[in-house]
């Protein structure tokens, strides 16, 4: 596992993760970028998906990315944290692994699920991210390389605290 700080869509990767909506027809932040990138193929793949529950995940193609596909998970809005947030936060971060497992994945890149316009307070989530994903990569043999995509150096910096937490075994 390692954190690195940059635009999502420039990594070359098996599977990158997309923080979507339950239209999955794109949107503005990461979504945005995605969807730029990947060109108008990405969306007609994603219609025909009809949407996606949130605190699940759905794969298409990479189209036109490097990334060979993406896995659009659906992160909760912040609404306090009493109404099931940190639950529907780690299931993105674990149905994403699971489709890697299923699809036979070694590497996958998540961003920041939910620090954006929905508000997720961001310790807590990298906090989520981190451990939802030390937990599901044991179901997932074929993925050997998991990235947190940070987009600011502050959000690095909870990712990297997050990891710390786990000492070496984040390190393999
Ligand atoms: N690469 C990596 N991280 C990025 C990039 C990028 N190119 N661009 C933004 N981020 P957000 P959400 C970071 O708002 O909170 C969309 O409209 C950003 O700094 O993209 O899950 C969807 O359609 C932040 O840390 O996603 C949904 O409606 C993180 O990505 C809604 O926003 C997530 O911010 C989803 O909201």
């Amino acid at each position: 596992m390692e954190v690195v700080v940059g635009d999502i869509t420039t990594l070359n990767v098996d599977a990158l993760v997309n923080a979507a909506n339950t239209s999955l027809l794109g949107g503005g932040g990461v979504d945005g970028a995605i969807h730029r990138a990947a060109g108008p193929e990405l969306k007609e793949e994603c219609r025909a998906l009809n949407g996606c529950a949130t605190g699940d995940a759905k794969i298409t193609r990479g189209c036109r990315l490097r990334a060979k596909h993406v896995i659009h998970a659906v992160g909760p809005v912040w609404h306090g944290g009493s109404h099931g947030e940190d639950e529907l936060l780690a299931s993105c971060y674990a149905s994403a692994i699971g489709l890697c497992a299923e699809h036979r994945l070694a590497s996958i890149a998540f961003p920041a699920i939910s620090n954006g316009v929905y508000h997720f307070p961001g310790d807590r989530a990298a906090g989520i991210a981190v451990a939802t994903t030390v937990e599901a990569l044991q179901t997932a043999p074929t993925l050997k390389r998991v990235i947190f995509c940070c987009f600011s150096d502050a959000s690095a910096a909870l990712h990297e605290q997050a990891m710390a937490g786990f000492g070496t075994s984040c390190a393999d």
